[in-house]
C-alpha cells in the first residue's frame, strides 16, 4: 500500500488545552495504516474570531498513511468527537479539540466535506509557524514555500511552548 505524508493541525482551547492536544498526538499515533512521522512543539496562540475566548493551544503532525483522504477525515472527526467536541456550537468559538487535515500528499482536493490543501494553511500563523518548523522545505501543491508564506507572516499571535521532536 503506499502511502502518503498528510498534515494535521492540533488546536484546543477549552479544557486542559495542552493536555488535549497531547492527547490527539496519541490518538494520531493510534490510527491504523498510519504512522505518526513528526509532531511540533505546542505553541501557544491568540484566539482568531471572537476574542473574548481563551488563547489555543496548536500542534502540527506529519502523518505517513495509507489512509485515503476521506477515510483520514472520519478518523480526524472521530477522534474530536471522542475527546468531547461539540459540532454545531458558535462559529469559530471555543472547542475542546480540533483537527485539520492541512496537506494530504501533493493532492488537491474540493468535495463537499474536504478542501485540502485546508483554506488557513496560507493566512494563519497558528498553523504555519508549527508547519514551517516540521516541514522547513515543504511546499504547497501551488508551488509556495511553507517556510516563506511563515516568515511573511512572522510569529505574530504564536509563541512555543516547548520543544517538539520534528
Ligand atoms: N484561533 C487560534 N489561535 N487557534 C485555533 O486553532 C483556532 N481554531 C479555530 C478558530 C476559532 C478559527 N480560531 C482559532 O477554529
Amino acid at each position: 500500500m503506499e502511502r502518503v505524508d498528510a498534515y494535521v493541525g492540533l488546536g484546543s482551547n477549552l479544557e486542559s488545552p495542552a493536555d488535549n492536544v497531547r492527547a490527539a498526538f496519541e490518538a494520531l499515533e493510534a490510527l491504523p495504516e498510519t504512522e505518526l512521522a513528526a509532531r511540533s512543539a505546542l505553541y501557544g496562540s491568540a484566539p482568531m474570531g471572537p476574542a473574548e475566548q481563551p488563547d489555543y493551544v496548536n500542534a502540527v503532525a506529519r502523518m505517513h498513511t495509507g489512509l485515503q483522504p476521506l477515510a483520514l477525515l472520519d478518523e480526524l472527526q472521530r477522534i474530536e468527537r471522542e475527546a468531547g467536541r461539540v459540532r454545531g456550537g458558535e462559529r469559530w468559538g471555543p472547542r475542546t479539540l480540533d483537527l485539520d487535515l492541512l496537506l494530504y500528499g501533493d493532492r488537491v482536493i474540493r468535495e463537499e466535506r474536504l478542501t485540502v490543501p485546508h483554506p488557513g494553511v496560507t493566512e494563519r500563523a497558528f498553523v504555519l509557524v508549527p508547519l514551517a518548523a516540521i516541514g522547513p522545505d515543504l511546499v504547497l501543491p501551488g508551488g509556495q514555500s511553507v517556510a516563506a508564506l511563515a516568515a511573511g507572516l512572522g510569529q505574530c499571535g504564536v509563541w512555543p511552548l516547548e520543544q517538539g521532536t520534528a
